[in-house]
């Protein structure tokens, strides 16, 4: 007899940064500083006893719209064999079908995915890496937190040297400025404090238009970079094919995309040296392995986006070995730390994600709901 979901809680949080930060797209005016993540969490009971957790973000807006998508169509969820997580997926986006297969609907299905991928490993009794196939137990990380343009100079070179005395293997800032003279100020100067021989990205939130992403990237050839990350607006598959063809550089993109066939758009276009899918944005962990083969297929870098925890597996599960970013905004919402030593992060060992909710992360919960089988 199969497995069955007994128990289903969805729950949205908020989870304040220490200080807010701004990214280029605050720097031209678009968006307000980042002050807090919203997350949408999925916990699932079965009758075997497994339990599994997973979970969506957003920033700025959309959280509470997941929340809403998957109060109304979770409740399905009850009685369904947690292992057949495709049929699964498959059953919620027809229930969902009226909303459409990307964007805000598969993002809240995304944190039933990874709670159902989590319960699988968990049943194996494997780290998720180890349930999909690792080829290594640790991956190569860089930090990205201590790089935002709020951050004057002195701060930022401050918290990279502290992110390396970590053992932090990589460093990224943001770029993306309306004044590209401050921009390549600043990354000359950080170039020069951690010296040649320190991984190091720049990150320009899709602030650029193609004219000025090919000046920037031409004035950056020689600082040895190891991508240039979002030069252009995120749908503008032709302009990145263009630069990625213009520039030694590799160009990564893909952090925005909700959906496999936004992916599938970059990697035929031959769009970026390094294709960026988050497990949360693109749906889920299902739809991410979707297209982490394709990627492979076109001999290209996978380097997930943000959630390091969820990442992380995925990441050790790639053939090529690229990096995970390492952004600490989550952790007041887990009870387990991520371990960094030597330049990587290291697969957690234990089963599934390895990852449980914090007794603490009830001070940043909104809103929960629970769905209960009848039993058997
Ligand atoms: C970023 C965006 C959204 C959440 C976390 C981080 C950023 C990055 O653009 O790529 O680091
Ligand atoms: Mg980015």
């Amino acid at each position: 007899m199969g497995d069955a979901i007994a128990y289903v809680r969805f729950a949205r949080y908020a989870v304040p940064l220490a200080a807010p930060v701004s990214d280029a797209k605050v720097a031209t005016g678009r968006q307000r500083p980042l002050s807090q993540i919203d997350v949408l969490t999925c916990e699932i009971g079965t009758s075997d006893g497994l339990r599994g957790l997973g979970f969506s973000y957003t920033t700025r807006a959309g959280t509470p719209a997941q929340y809403a998508h998957v109060r109304e169509v979770g409740e399905s969820l009850l009685g369904r064999d947690p292992s057949d997580i495709g049929k699964t997926y498959e059953a919620l986006l027809w229930a969902g079908a009226s909303v459409g297969r990307s964007g805000v609907a598969t993002q809240a299905l995304a944190a039933v995915d990874v709670a159902l991928w989590d319960v699988k490993a968990r049943r194996a009794g494997l780290p998720l890496a180890k349930l999909l196939g690792a080829y290594r137990d640790s991956v190569r990380v860089y930090n990205t937190s201590g790089g935002y343009l709020q951050a004057p100079l002195d701060e930022v070179k401050e918290r990279a040297s502290q992110s390396l005395a970590g053992g932090i293997g990589g460093i990224k800032i943001k770029v993306g400025q309306p004044d590209m003279k401050e921009d390549l100020r600043r990354l000359g100067a950080v170039r020069e404090h951690l010296g040649d021989g320190v991984p190091l990205m720049v990150d320009a939130n899709q602030q650029w238009d193609r004219a000025s992403a090919l000046r920037f990237g031409r004035a950056v050839e020689d600082f040895g970079l190891v991508w240039i990350e979002e030069p252009l607006d995120a749908y503008d598959t032709e302009g990145h094919a263009q630069l990625a063809a213009a520039l030694d550089t590799p160009i990564a993109t893909g952090e925005m995309l909700t959906s496999v066939a936004g992916h599938v758009d970059l990697i035929e276009a031959r769009a970026a040296d390094v294709i960026q899918p988050d497990v949360p944005r693109v749906g889920g962990i299902t739809p991410y392995l979707k297209v982490a083969a394709l990627a492979d297929h076109a001999h290209t870098q996978v380097a997930p986006h943000f959630v390091m925890e969820i990442h992380v597996h995925l990441a050790a599960a790639f053939p090529r070995e690229s990096w995970v970013e390492h952004i600490e905004w989550l952790a007041p919402l887990f009870e387990e730390r991520m371990r960094i030593e030597g330049g990587r992060m290291a697969v957690p060992d234990r089963p599934g994600l390895g990852l449980s909710l914090a007794g603490r992360a009830r001070d940043r919960l909104i809103d929960d709901v629970e769905f209960h089988g009848s039993g058997r």
